[in-house]
Order: C-alpha cells, then structure tokens, then sequence
C-alpha cells in the first residue's frame, strides 16, 4: 500500500510537502559555504569594492516581520521598487546614502559612531557570463555576524569579524544586472569571539575587500607550498582541486629554482609533491620569495613564496637553524592618519615601515587576523610575523558553539596564510582567565593548529602573577601547549611603580623560549613634563628604559612585542583631554608622530641587532 494512504495524507498536501522538502534540500545546498579559495588575488576577478548603498536598522525590521518571525519574503533582501504609486514599500536602497567599501562604518557616518547593530548594505553589478565558469563572491572580512543575498536568494551567512569567506554564486548570477545585498549586525555577545569585553573599537561593516572571481568549472581551491618539517632541501606541498576529479594534470613550477614538477590529482582531486631543492632560505635581512607558478589547463595562478624553517631549541628560537631575537612590536588593525580600520595595501605599508624603522625583525598582529595585504606587506619587507585569533580575556568556555567558532576562526586564518613564510607563530589566545574549562579550550585549540601546521609555533599571551619579594612568576597549565611561552605584562603602569623595575625578579619554571608579548604605557603625544608624571611623554620614555632593563634579565628572553606601535581607538579609554577614546600606549601618535619612547626602543633593538649578528 502506498505510504501516502497509510498515514491519511492527501494526494494535494503529499505534493506540497515534497514541494517543501525539495526547497529546504535546495535551499541547504544554495547556502552552503564554498571552501575557501586560496590566493584569491591571483584569479581572475572583478572588484565590488567602491559605493555601496546602506540603510541602518537597528530594529532588524528588514529582517523580521512584527511577530519578529523572519521574513520568507519582503526583506530588504529582495531590494524591491516600486511597481505603481499605490504600492508600500518603507525602504529604497536606491535613494539610500552610499559607504566607500572597504570601510568601516563608524569612522563614515556621524551617526554610526558607536553604532552597534544591523545595517544594510546593497551594490549593483554587471557580469558577463562566461559559459561553464564559476563564480565566486569573496568577503576580505565583514563584522561580525553575516548574510549574504545576490538577486534576493540567500547564498549564505558566517560569523567573525576578521577572517575571509566565500560562496559559490554561480547558480544564482544573472547575465548582465545584478545586485548583492548584504544584512551585517555588529552586536556584541557573550558567546562570541570575541566576547563583549575588549580594549579595541568594535568596527563594524565590510572592512575589506569585496571580489567576484571568475573561476574555471575547474579550478585550484588550495594548495601548499613549504620546505618540508626539519628539511632544508626538500620543498614539498599538496594541491586540492574545488572537486574529486581524478586524472587533471597540474604543473608546479619554480623558475628561480629551475623546477618544474608535472602531476596528477588522484580520486579526491588532490595531489602531494617533493622537490630536491637547496632555496635561498628568507630572512628579515634578505626577505628572498620565489615567483611560483601552478598551471592546469585552465588557469594560472602566481604565487611568491619563500622558504625557511622556524623551530626552538631550548630556550633558544631558531630561524633557519641560527638563534634569533624577535624585535618586534604589536600592532592593531587601526589606520595611520585617519578615523578607522585599516585595510589597504598603503595603510600596510605606513605602518610596517614605521616597525622598520624602530629596528623591527617582528611584528604581532594583534588581537586578531589582519588583513592578507598586511601579511603579504610584512613578508616582503622582511619582518616575522605572530598571528593571532580573537580568544581575548573572559570568553564563553564552557559553550561548545563558541568554541567551534573559536576553531573556525584558527581554521581559516591558517588556511588563508598558510603559505606565508613570515609567519612563524600562531596564537590562539589572549590574557585568558585559568581554570579547567579554559584549559581543556585551549588545549584543544592548539591541539587542532597543530594538525592544521606542525611547521610553525605555537604560543599564546599569558599573563604573570605577582609573587612575594618582587617576584614575577608565570604558571599556567598551558605551557605544556606551546613551543614560546609568552605573556603580557604592566609594570609601571598598571602594577607596580617604574622605580620598581630595578627590584624585580623572575620566576619562570619552562625550559622553553620566552617572548614579552605586550608592556608599555600611554602618553600624549606632545605633552611634555617630568618622568614621574603621567601621560607625559618623558613617564613613557623612562618607563620603557626601566622595563628593558628588567626584561632584560629573563634568561630565557627571545622576543618582545611591546604594547603598541600606534595609538588606537578604545571606548573603554574615557579620560578627556588625554584619552578621548584612544589607547595612548603607541609608541607614534596617530598622525604619525613618534613619542620619546620610539627612540627607546630604537635604541634597544639596535644593540639587541649586534648582539644576534
Ligand atoms: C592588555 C591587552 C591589550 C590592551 C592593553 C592595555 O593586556 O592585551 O589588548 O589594549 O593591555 O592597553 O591595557
């Protein structure tokens, strides 16, 4: 007997619950999120960057009916006109202001200033199809919780503010017409990574670049290319096809190293490589990348890409096998020399030169993953990089879906930099709170960054404690969980007097290297006073020659981050005149002025230069 007649359904209602069934499967399969495309600047792709149209909602009405159920239909997703006066319709992109992407929002409209919530944004755009090509719409990074529309149809969401994204559009793409809409809501939330706490401006909006790639059905999705673990003369790697077609021939070719390597994907669409090699290995000194070409019958993607190995011997870091000392410095996503994020390749340029010019060999990007054109920058201009996901202060530990969120975040910063030879550390968290559920967190984190890379090492920003007979000690279950043990400290800010520097001591139980991954203090930049008074100039200055000369005294020391390059935008930085919602611990204003302390740590870096030739 048919089924339908067993449970009493009508031939009508069967056909509509079909009908739906076939919807949600659709639906499901339109939404799902492409893998992301490695080296999306070496495709063939049309900007999106430019004006787009936005409408503030902090109501999410263009989100949800007056019951707050979600629209099926007459979102501000259909990006709908009017057909004849009579018709109602309260929103029109059209008529709408317009924000240069990429950008973030609050540094563009007054009213957006510490706006935190849903806002619309809409472009149009022309495509001419190329038959049997894929198209794929890439987000830079958009904060923080995402979803995507082209002509109306959901093609996705994702959540996290600064990590790339991508959907295959090709199914939903008309010949000609056609506009994207995109709903972003920067509201902060307990469970998010990260949390609702944090010392940094919650910049909202598409904060980088927007690109359609024009794909062959084809096409590379990702590869790796590196010297192989523990060997100098050995490059090896895999590529992965977008999918399993067995048998499509790839060549890999180096032409500054004379190789070129035939190959064939095997089921999975996928193939490893080894190459005999013997590569100048990169170095700040001597930043060498190679010109690498990865050819199918299809596409030709350039790549440039260096070699060197990065491990730890003791407490000693090793690049290319010799001992290293990390002079670095951290740095915020935030621009030089106007309101805002940071995101172009200029806005890379000012402020990695800036680090250059301290003495840097090293930069921490902090307190998330900046963008790919910062990460490029700083390996051509020689300079190692930490890499860091948003685990920052008191996150949700126990919550299983913020740490799957926590995971994905680590998974696609090291998918999207993976071949980036400067970075030489991931990090997976912030000055955590201890405790079991933070632990088994963190555990696991690093556990998965390493089945992701066991090439490069692997640390975290702890803090220390304060002990007895200014003694600083650091203790935390995670050392076991890293290959640097690293942490953030004040003295002469926030605890302690600069005076006492000269009395403190350390206690650090690891045999393993040691990176000060954040000190500092604020100043203004152009007040000027005696060293005992704060936000004077000179207190940074002497705070800076004080704590060298204790941090000096960590045997185990291999590097330092001080706390930060640049003054940024905090909302937890209240005090007027002084602060007026900027961080004032950079050691160069916003307007590119550098403060006494600069020269600091110039100085420093000069003779810790000498010390490692
Ligand atoms: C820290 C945090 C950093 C803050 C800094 C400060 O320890 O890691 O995000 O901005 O201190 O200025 O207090």
């Amino acid at each position: 007997m048919d089924i339908r007649r067993k449970m009493n359904i009508s031939k009508r209602s069967m056909r509509m619950m079909i009908g739906l069934l076939w919807l949600a499967l659709s639906m499901q399969a339109m939404e799902k999120q492409t893998p992301l495309v490695s080296n999306i600047y070496a495709r063939d792709y049309q900007s999106l960057n430019g004006k787009w149209n936005y409408i503030i909602d902090p109501l999410e009405n263009g989100y949800y009916d007056y019951r707050l159920e979600p629209f099926q239909k007459s979102g501000f997703f259909e990006n709908r006109k009017m057909k004849h006066p009579g018709e109602l319709i309260e929103y029109d992109f059209d008529t709408s202001p317009a924000m240069d992407i990429p950008s973030d929002w609050n540094s563009k409209d007054e009213k957006l200033y510490v706006y935190e919530g849903t806002v619309w944004f809409r472009r149009n755009f022309t495509v001419h199809k190329e038959p049997g090509k894929r198209y794929v719409l890439y987000f830079g990074a958009v904060n923080y919780d995402t979803k995507v529309y082209v002509n109306g149809k959901k093609v996705g969401e994702h959540i996290g503010g600064y990590t790339p994204f991508n959907f295959d559009v090709s199914d939903v793409l008309n010949e000609g017409e056609n506009f994207v809409v995109l709903k972003v809501d920067n509201k902060r939330h307990k469970d998010a990574v990260p949390t609702v706490n944090m010392d940094w401006w919650n910049y909202g909006g598409i904060t980088r670049d927007v690109l359609l790639a024009a794909l062959p059905a084809t096409y590379v999705e990702d590869y790796l290319i590196q010297l192989k673990k523990d060997e100098k003369n050995t490059i090896s790697g895999w590529l992965r096809l977008n999918h399993a077609v067995e048998g499509e021939k790839v060549i890999v070719e180096i032409p500054g190293l004379k190789l070129r390597k035939e190959l064939v994907t095997g089921a999975g669409g996928e193939v490893a490589f080894e190459y005999k090699a013997k590569p100048e290995l990169w170095t700040p000194e001597d930043p060498r990348l190679y010109e690498v070409q990865i050819r199918t019958d299809h596409e030709c993607i350039h790549d440039r890409i260096g070699f060197r190995t990065i491990e730890t011997q003791g407490t000693s870091i090793l690049l290319n096998g010799k001992p290293v000392f990390l002079r670095g410095i951290s740095i915020h996503e935030e621009a030089p020399f106007r309101e805002g994020r940071a995101w172009s390749e200029e806005d890379a340029v000012t402020l990695l030169s800036w680090a250059k010019e301290m003495g840097c060999n090293y930069v921490r990007l902090a307190h998330y993953p900046h963008n790919e054109k910062m990460v490029r920058k700083a390996e051509e201009m020689g300079l190692m990089v930490w890499s860091e996901i948003p685990v920052y202060w008191t996150i949700s530990w126990d919550n299983p879906d913020t740490y799957q969120n926590a995971k994905n975040q680590l998974h696609d910063m090291i998918c999207r930099d993976k071949n980036r030879c400067a970075i030489v550390i991931w990090s997976i968290a912030n000055e955590t709170p201890h405790g079991e559920a933070r632990d088994n967190f963190l555990r696991n984190l690093s556990q998965y960054a390493r089945s992701m890379d066991n090439t490069r090492l692997i640390s975290m920003a702890m803090e220390v404690t304060k002990a007895p007979d200014y003694v600083n000690r650091l203790q935390d279950n995670m050392n076991e969980y890293v290959d640097v043990v690293s942490f953030n400290q004040y003295i002469g800010w926030y605890r302690a007097t600069v005076e006492d520097c000269k009395k403190m001591k350390w206690d650090i139980p690891y045999q393993k290297p040691v990176i000060i991954s954040e000190f500092g203090g604020g100043a203004q930049q152009g007040l000027f006073g005696t060293k005992e008074e704060r936000w004077t100039e000179e207190y940074q200055e002497e705070l800076y020659i004080q704590n060298l000369a204790m941090l000096d005294k960590i045997d185990a020391l291999a590097g330092l981050s001080p706390w930060i390059l640049m003054d940024f935008k905090s909302p937890r930085r209240q005090l007027p005149g002084i602060q007026d919602f900027y961080n004032r611990k950079g050691l160069i204003s916003k307007w590119g002025i550098r403060k006494k302390a600069f020269y600091v740590m110039q100085h420093y870096y000069e003779n810790k230069k000498e010390q490692y030739k």
